[in-house]
């Protein structure tokens, strides 16, 4: 059983074998989660990314994929880069943002990561409601078949951290 532990704080300081990054499919930076995660974590994180682009994801890389790079000066071991949806009122892309959490604990048993930190992917400049956003991350790493020990969603503000908390522990 995965064990799933809530932090309120950022990311990139959290010390984990891997941390999700809410990246777009350029892989080459933005604002948000993914700011913070270059800027701290340094320009071999973006090195790494560049390489990507041209060894497998020059059309970008599809939503709901994750890949893995190196964390660069971050105190993680890898950095794990998935693209989460644009929340869509007309559309459910619900299974999109399942992907995400899915794809990225399949990346991380591939690396061998124990413990691997998420953000709530999509839930900022992506628009997805808080609430929704936390229902499908906590529904999908409960149901995933991994090795990953922990999985810790480390949340940026209360409100964030609340909807998680009802999640987990309703
Ligand atoms: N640590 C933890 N959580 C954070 C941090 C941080 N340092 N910074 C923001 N959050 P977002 P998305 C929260 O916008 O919605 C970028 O430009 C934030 O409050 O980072 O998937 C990418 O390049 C929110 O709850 O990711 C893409 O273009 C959550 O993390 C796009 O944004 C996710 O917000 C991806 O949008």
């Amino acid at each position: 059983m995965t064990r799933i532990a809530l932090v309120l704080g950022d990311i990139t300081g959290e010390e984990a074998d891997a941390v999700v990054n809410a990246a777009n499919s350029s892989l080459l930076g933005g604002g948000g989660v993914d700011g913070a995660i270059h800027r701290r974590g340094g320009p071999e994180i973006l090195q790494a990314c560049r390489a990507l682009r041209a060894s497998h994801y020059g059309k970008g890389l599809p939503t709901g994929r994750a890949v893995a790079t190196t964390a660069g000066l971050l105190p993680a071991r890898w950095v794990i880069h998935t693209v989460g949806p644009v929340w869509s009122r007309e559309e459910d892309r619900s299974a999109l943002l399942a992907s995400c959490y899915r794809e990225s604990l399949r990346v991380a048993d591939e690396l061998g990561a124990r413990t691997v930190a998420f953000p709530a992917i999509s839930t900022g400049v992506y628009g997805w409601p808080m609430d929704d956003g936390a229902r499908i991350a906590v529904e999908t790493v409960r149901a995933a078949s991994t090795a990953v020990e922990e999985v810790r969603f480390v949340l940026f503000d209360e409100a964030a951290y609340g909807a998680f908390a009802e999640r987990v522990d309703p």
